[in-house]
């Protein structure tokens, strides 16, 4: 027997012709399976695949090939969130248009995917910048706002003074313009707003129904919901200038209200902003640095006293009301009441300002005020006539007394803001919105959709966006024919990666969804990464909800079972700059052992330790030459093998050398033997009958694994003690059947259990083995036979007339007669028994067989 060596480059190319050419993975809805819909996040197209994207896309291949074997109707699509910001960034660098240079990065990343041996659907492929795609969803939010889910109000960008354009976020470096290094100002214009706000409850309560999702990205979106109960009453400002809203969330605090404090741009701030100038300068320094609310939660907490007095609405005190920078305008109604005692940031505040500071809540015994605000409910002190009251008690009374003459309502109030889509670029999908001058905003009439893009002449070294052109803008009014002009901003990319599982499952060329839909929804396993956790993931729930109710699909839920992959990360490694600075250096350069690392010039290397795996630190591993040097099979099997999907990996040379000495190990096991053929024996001896035990073990383990737990790893291992439990006599030449029976069951065992992690080696294999065409290999996955996860052994004594003259290993399912067939065998019983005709035979269930003679 010659076998030939394992050759992954060859084989692999084989495969994917053979899944090619046999439409292996198309999807079609069908009522005789149960359908399994299977997603990954989609890539934006960078033009390069890392490392990162390996992982989760054979996560999800993984766990769609093993669904498909297990004889489900399985979906697997793929595609390309192609708009976004870098596409610009190429097109101003390097002069060629986004659209052509992310077509070319599909291109070349959709050939690096198929490298892979993903079991795509590509005939589903989406690329989100083409005009079938986003012509839906510019038809979607013009329903949307026929709905009364839109809003258009002046909101605050990033504006680049000297570029004179609008930048994004990440293109505001240190308060500076990316390109120009202009001082970033920030400018209200108009842009358009979704309502999730209006979803706020259902999207909170839907969290309750994601039994499969990971508690940590459900807590995520709790938070970030942020849903809360308070009261919203006012305060009188002393001299009649008016009221003071303010929302709280502890009520039973409010005696120890010391101060008040509002939003640096408060309808209050503003107007004091114009009479006293200490006020405006305050005003105009502190609002220049607008940040995040994270941002905001940090910085050091700084004021300016108004002048002006709250009188308390219960005690009648009068309260400073002062002009603070942690207070939002944003939430509840941009104005706090203050109670230092209880709140630490309001306590922190008071002590820097000197304000006075109460304790209203008797909490855990001995705690005070002196050194910290004392957060925890409890009972009230120091609060006339709610004395003794506990928090809960106190809130409700307290609400029920302000309610008649403070306005005082009980407000559940949301963390949660609308969604800001309008962005100020050009690649992205043009929002269908036509503004004219008699008659406002006019959506698009739906039978010009899509709004396209236009093509790229002038000059966009500066920036891009779809206000620089002056002929696309040009339009008529759909309403009265006047001229007006589009709208130029796009929508957030968001909007696109919010409904595209919905599209993937049905692409009708005349509507936005078709009825399979509804077989395919919801996604049955969504993986992607735990950065998504709020917002990709909120808004694609939220969008679901919108879907629903415009009766396009029927359930609420985008996602049924999430899994979030841990990061890929890989040794870094720097020297240092003349400076000391450090520098970070590619590890291909570096020579020496640990301890004594050095670069080729010598120069000395030190080493980072494990970190995500990036273009900054230089400690990224390129998919490509690892497919090339071990074939994708041994990549897959690494990146299945070395640890649970959800923890991060850490990227070592060696153990992926050890992947592929495994399915050298397996080639060469298999590749020179064929399938067991004969009939099956009917006898098997214990060590034969342990393999067969521990074939089906396995199985059952590793079906266990993969389709409750999505312990890959584990699996894997269980295979490979498997296959180091066979008996070297069982793969000689001189075998004889039963052997060679247990062997072959190992072999289509082990082929199968591998099949969903290394596809390509398992079918190659496969086919050559059993001689077949391969076809339904892949769609079926073999059954355990429970009898043998009963077996066990046990020790049978033998006995002749009641003395002991041997014993045998037996397997528990052993019936009497094959028992007694066994003890007749032993070579010291054989003797004894050989001239004496046996007169009676007595079994002891799983313990002793007795001859008498
Ligand atoms: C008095 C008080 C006493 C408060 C106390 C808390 C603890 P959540 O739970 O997140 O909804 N607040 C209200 N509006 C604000 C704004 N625009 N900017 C900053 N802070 C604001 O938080 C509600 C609490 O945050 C409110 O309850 C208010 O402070 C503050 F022992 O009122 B509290
Ligand atoms: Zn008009």
């Amino acid at each position: 027997m010659s076998s030939q060596e394992y050759n992954p480059t060859k084989i692999e190319d084989l495969i994917q012709k053979f899944w090619k050419a046999n439409d292996s993975f198309k999807a079609e809805p069908s009522e005789l399976k149960e359908k399994f819909y299977c997603l990954s996040m989609f890539p934006y197209p960078s033009g390069k695949l890392h490392m990162g994207h390996v992982r989760n896309y054979t996560i999800g291949d993984v766990i769609s090939r093993f669904k498909r074997m297990q004889g489900f109707n399985v979906l697997q699509p793929m595609g390309w969130d192609a708009f976004g910001l870098p596409a610009e960034n190429a097109a101003i660098e390097n002069n060629v248009s986004p659209k052509e240079w992310t077509n070319q990065n599909i291109k070349s990343m959709k050939i690096q995917l198929d490298a892979l041996g993903l079991s795509y659907d590509w005939s589903r492929e989406i690329n989100t910048s083409s005009p079938d795609y986003f012509k839906w969803e510019q038809w979607f939010f013009i329903q949307l706002l026929k709905g009364g889910l839109v809003e258009r109000k002046k909101s605050e960008v990033n504006w680049d003074p000297v570029d004179k354009t609008v930048l994004a976020n990440e293109q505001v470096i240190d308060g500076k313009g990316w390109r120009s290094g202009a001082e970033i100002e920030r400018k209200k214009i108009n842009q358009y707003f979704l309502k999730i706000t209006s979803y706020a409850e259902e999207l909170l309560a839907g969290l309750e129904k994601l039994d499969s999702w990971p508690n940590q990205v459900k807590l995520m979106q709790k938070n970030w919901i942020g849903k809360s109960k308070g009261l919203s009453f006012h305060f009188d400002i002393k001299n009649n200038k008016g009221v003071l809203q303010v929302f709280t969330t502890r009520p039973d605090t409010i005696f120890g209200t010391t101060y008040c404090a509002i939003a640096l741009d408060h309808p209050l701030s503003n107007s004091l902003k114009t009479k006293n100038a200490s006020i405006n300068r305050f005003i105009n320094e502190n609002q220049t640095n607008k940040k995040t609310e994270a941002a905001i939660a940090k910085q050091e907490k700084i004021g300016i006293d108004t002048g002006l007095k709250a009188i308390h609405p219960i005690t009648k005190d009068e309260i400073p009301i002062w002009i603070a920078n942690f207070v939002l305008m944003e939430y509840g109604s941009g104005a706090v009441m203050c109670v230092p005692g209880h709140d630490q940031r309001d306590y922190e505040f008071a002590k820097k300002y000197k304000l006075p500071i109460l304790q209203v809540i008797e909490t855990l015994a001995g705690e005070n005020i002196d050194e910290h605000a004392l957060e925890a409910k409890g009972t009230l002190i120091n609060s006339g006539e709610y004395n003794g009251l506990d928090s809960e008690q106190a809130f409700s009374q307290i609400s029920k007394d302000l309610a008649a003459y403070n306005n005082a309502k009980i407000e559940i109030n949301f963390r949660l803001r609308d969604w800001g889509i309008s962005r100020q670029r050009y690649w992205g999908c043009p929002i269908p919105i036509i503004h004219c001058e008699e008659c406002g905003q006019v959506p698009v009439a739906e039978t010009d959709l899509p709004v396209e893009l236009p093509d790229i002449k002038e000059d966009i070294s500066k920036g891009m966006s779809l206000s620089s052109f002056d002929e696309w803008k040009k339009t008529k009014c759909p309403n009265c024919n006047k001229d007006a002009v589009r709208e130029t901003d796009t929508f957030d990319t968001f909007f696109e990666s919010s409904w595209y599982a919905a599209r993937f499952a049905s692409q009708p060329n005349d509507s936005m969804l078709g009825k399979d839909a509804d077989y395919w929804l919801p996604v049955d396993h969504y993986i992607g990464g735990i950065e998504h956790a709020i917002l990709h993931l909120l808004y694609a729930r939220f969008f679901n909800l919108l879907l629903r109710d415009q009766k396009l699909i029927n359930s609420s839920e985008p996602f049924k079972r999430l899994l979030t992959q841990g990061m890929v990360l890989s040794d870094a490694f720097f020297t240092k700059d003349l400076n000391g600075n450090p520098e970070w250096v590619n590890k291909d350069f570096v020579t020496g052992d640990d301890g004594q690392l050095k670069l080729n010039d010598g120069r000395e290397v030190f080493k980072d330790g494990m970190s995500k795996m990036s273009k900054s630190k230089l400690n990224g591993i390129d998919p490509n030459i690892m497919i090339e040097k071990y074939g994708a099979d041994t990549v897959r099997l690494y990146m299945m093998f070395t640890s649970p999907p959800e923890q991060s990996l850490e990227w070592s040379d060696t153990a992926i050398e050890g992947s592929y000495r495994f399915l050298k190990k397996i080639w060469n096991l298999i590749s020179s033997r064929k399938i067991y053929s004969k009939n099956a024996p009917e006898f098997f001896e214990p060590d034969e009958l342990m393999l067969r035990q521990k074939s089906h073990q396995t199985l059952k383990k590793v079906t266990n694994d993969f389709a409750k737990r999505n312990s890959f790893n584990t699996a894997i291992a269980s295979v490979m003690e498997l296959l180091n439990a066979v008996p070297e006599p069982f793969k000689e030449d001189e075998a004889n059947d039963a052997q060679q029976f247990c062997l072959d069951e190992v072999i289509r065992f082990t082929l199968k259990m591998l099949s969903p992690i290394t596809p390509h080696i398992c079918l190659y294999l496969w086919k050559e083995y059993s001689d077949s065409d391969g076809n339904d290999f892949e769609s079926n996955w073999p059954a355990v036979d429970e009898d043998f996860l009963k077996l066990d052994d046990f020790q049978l004594i033998i006995q002749v007339n009641g003395k002991v003259r041997g014993k045998e290993q037996v397997a528990i399912d052993w019936e009497q007669p094959e028992i007694e067939q066994l003890a007749k065998a032993n070579e010291n019983v054989k003797k004894i028994l050989a001239n004496a005709p046996i007169k009676k035979v007595i079994y002891v269930k799983e313990k002793l067989i007795n001859f008498v003679i």
